[in-house]
């Protein structure tokens, strides 16, 4: 079905760039992009459809391509008692922490799951976004990440977005291997990498490289069975301190390295050399009151291409809205709009692999999009959370969430 959109500008974000089109056009046939530009250059045609937008901003639908929305509980009630005076250690010591948040995605039970990941998930497309990333690493044995997967792909069957599941099974230390480190990452080596990868479970493979989550030389062993099962990999790299796993992350031509606070320029350079995109989080910045700022200047002299996520979790980022994350990669990583909105579109899509169908409004590309009602694209990074009045088309449709 051929469909004509038309009435409005569009920030085509090709290239990670605005790339402006006043008063321009789309086609779209089926799912798909079959033209944009400028309304005057609009091909003639039997268009089964005419769609005015009404003066809108359209941009690409958003893509949060870093969150961990499927989990059991929540740790509002621990954030009230730092608040109040406890400290992290004694928390941590009481079995808080993420070690509270594996014991309640253990206990739920996969429908449980599914409902409370379904809500947060629909606040996230109520913002705009068409394309969200879902980590496990909250179950941290073969029975709970493959629920967690599970729920991740059910997600996104029931719901107007596509779900493109990672694998973190090496995320934290299950208590049953408790100082037995290397015997969990061999587990995930050799059974539950290859057990989740067999049942179509997995999109991507992801860890925590960090003095208090796995080594380097740790990472290392994970990424080459996934690169043995023919898996991407990304890595939770340099958010507490420099152990240079996004130079690991870029010799394995990882898709992303993300959070990245403590990287250093020769990290940039590898990624850059790799392609490895820098996924930037700056809700679990600011949640952690974080002083420690991302190189931006380093990422951007080497060409480093940089996405912004959310980084939804229960312990260092409940953020619940993208536009909200644009907003704070602004004002706290001195981020441009332009440089923001890329972070959540096209640099976003190449962080998940999807870089060639997603990400810009192109010909060719999928008809994910967003027709804003605002008076340039710089809104977007300007207003903090609320809702935008907007219509967002996925696959060629109209969607409502
Ligand atoms: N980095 C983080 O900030 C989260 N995971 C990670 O690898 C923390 C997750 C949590 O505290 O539940
Ligand atoms: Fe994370």
């Amino acid at each position: 079905m051929k469909t004509l959109w038309h009435h409005c500008h569009v920030a085509t974000m090709a290239q990670g760039k605005y790339s402006i089109i006043e008063d321009a056009a789309m086609v779209t046939v089926g799912s798909l992009i079959e033209w944009v530009g400028p309304r005057s250059q609009a091909p003639t045609a039997d268009y089964a459809q005419v769609h005015d937008l009404q003066g809108a901003w359209v941009t690409p639908g958003l893509i949060d391509c870093h969150t961990h929305t499927v989990f059991g509980g929540n740790r509002s009630g621990e954030f009230e008692q730092r608040l109040e005076g406890v400290s992290y250690a004694d928390i941590a010591a009481k079995g808080g922490g993420i070690a509270s948040t594996v014991r309640a995605t253990r206990a739920a039970t996969e429908d449980g799951l599914f409902a409370s990941a379904e809500k947060r998930l629909r606040s996230l497309l109520r913002d705009g976004v068409t394309t969200v990333e879902i980590k496990s690493g909250y179950g941290l044995d073969l029975a709970n990440e493959r629920k967690m997967l599970r729920v991740a792909r059910r997600l996104g069957e029931a719901l107007p977005v596509s779900v493109r599941a990672t694998c973190l099974a090496a995320h934290a230390l299950p208590p049953e291997y408790k100082d037995r480190a290397d015997a969990y990452i061999e587990h995930i080596c050799t059974e539950m990498l290859p057990a989740l990868a067999a049942e179509g479970l997995v999109d991507a493979v992801d860890a925590f490289c960090e003095y208090l989550a796995f080594s380097p030389e740790q990472v290392e062993r994970v990424f080459k069975v996934a690169q043995q099962l023919g898996l991407p990999v990304k890595l939770h790299a340099e958010q507490l301190s420099s152990l240079h796993g996004s130079s690991l992350a870029a010799r394995y031509q990882a898709l992303s390295a993300d959070h990245l606070e403590f990287m250093t320029e020769e990290d940039a350079i590898a990624m850059a050399a790799a392609g490895t995109v820098a996924v930037l989080l700056p809700g679990a910045f600011y949640f952690l009151r974080e002083t420690q700022l991302p190189p931006m200047e380093a990422l951007r002299k080497h060409g480093v291409k940089i996405a912004i996520a959310s980084d939804l979790n229960p312990g260092t980022s409940p953020a619940l809205s993208v536009r909200l994350m644009l907003n704070m990669a602004c004002t706290l990583f001195r981020m441009t709009p332009e440089e923001a909105l890329a972070g959540a579109t096209q640099h976003a899509a190449t962080a998940l692999g999807l870089g060639d169908t997603h990400g810009s409004l192109e010909a060719g590309k999928v008809a994910d999009f967003v027709a804003w009602q605002i008076d340039r694209p710089a809104d977007l990074a300007y207003w903090l959370g609320g809702e935008l009045d907007k219509r967002v088309v996925r696959h060629g449709a109209d969607v409502t969430v």
